[in-house]
């Protein structure tokens, strides 16, 4: 069975084939041997940024109530890559901002979705993208968790009947709840308590647990996305061969049907023409 290995194949196909763009960008991606990537998803001002500082140890990425960038800033730290994506944005509902979550969607190897515990439960919008992620997890293996953050923000007698919710919305997904800022409080004054509400020392290690399956996971995908682009393309070429031998077929008829026609006319024009220089 033929593969598609080459990286400018792949982006000829995701161009040609807009059925299979998302496997062919995906396995161009897979092509480069960067390190295992985590990607956080879900909407603006959920507690992203301010996640991925926690778990870096360093303020790397923007914390913000306002909308700080539209594009994915990425950064590499501890042999691992992280991708900080604007988030999804009701309001203004950019095609940027899900453009920018679909490419950190496909480059990253784990995925975290977040969702901030004090909105409630997951909106129409989050439901659907856990829904995708957990197929997706199905089908190729790529790892996602569902992370429900600031969970400082919700009275401690409320915390379990939330998560129940959450859970009941998302049935599939791994669900860790998280707050970056009581971890980072409980870090700087050095208090255990609040260390263990922040729960990020549980989210490593998860991240570490998915991140080190990440190679083998990688290699699996290749070889079967490969293949499937592969045999897709096949497919379409002999479509498309099929097509054109019906077209040259249909044209050479046409002409085997018009070309006594058109001799008639031919030699009725002549003998009028004939006529007409004796009639002068
Ligand atoms: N109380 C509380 N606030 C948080 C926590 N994490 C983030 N925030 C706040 O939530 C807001 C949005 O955070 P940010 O990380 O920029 O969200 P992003 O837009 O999803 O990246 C900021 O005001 C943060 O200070 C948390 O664990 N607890
Ligand atoms: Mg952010």
């Amino acid at each position: 069975m033929s593969q598609v290995t080459d990286a400018a194949v792949l982006e000829r196909v995701a161009e040609e084939f807009p059925r299979h763009r998302d496997a062919a960008l995906r396995l161009a991606g897979l092509l480069d041997d960067t390190p295992p990537t985590v990607a956080v998803l879900g909407k603006y001002n959920h507690g992203k940024s301010s996640l991925l500082n926690a778990l870096i140890g360093e303020a790397c990425f923007a914390v913000s109530d306002k909308r700080q960038t539209r594009s994915n800033q990425v950064a590499e730290r501890a042999g691992l890559r992280w991708i900080d994506t604007p988030g999804l944005d009701a309001d203004s509902a950019g095609e940027d901002d899900r453009m920018a979550m679909e490419a950190a969607t496909r480059d990253a190897d784990l995925r975290l979705f977040v969702h901030a515990m004090d909105q409630g439960e997951l909106d129409r919008g989050e439901a659907e993208w856990l829904a995708r992620l957990a197929q997706e997890q199905a089908e190729s293996g790529r790892a996602f968790l569902l992370v429900l953050t600031r969970i400082d923000k919700i009275a401690a007698g409320d915390r379990k009947s939330v998560v129940e919710v959450i859970r009941g919305q998302a049935p599939t997904a791994r669900v860790l709840t998280v707050s970056s800022h009581a971890w980072t409080r409980g870090q700087d004054e050095d208090k255990p308590a609040l260390q263990a509400l922040g729960n990020i020392e549980a989210l490593k290690s998860e991240i570490q647990e998915a991140v080190s399956m990440a190679h083998a996971e990688r290699d699996a995908e290749r070889t079967r996305l490969a293949q499937d682009i592969g045999k897709s393309v096949e497919q379409e070429l002999v479509r498309a061969r099929f097509m054109l031998d019906t077209l040259k077929a249909s044209r050479e008829l046409t002409l085997a049907v018009l070309e006594p026609s058109i001799s008639m006319q031919l030699t009725r024009l002549k003998l009028e023409m004939m006529i007409e220089t004796i009639g002068d």
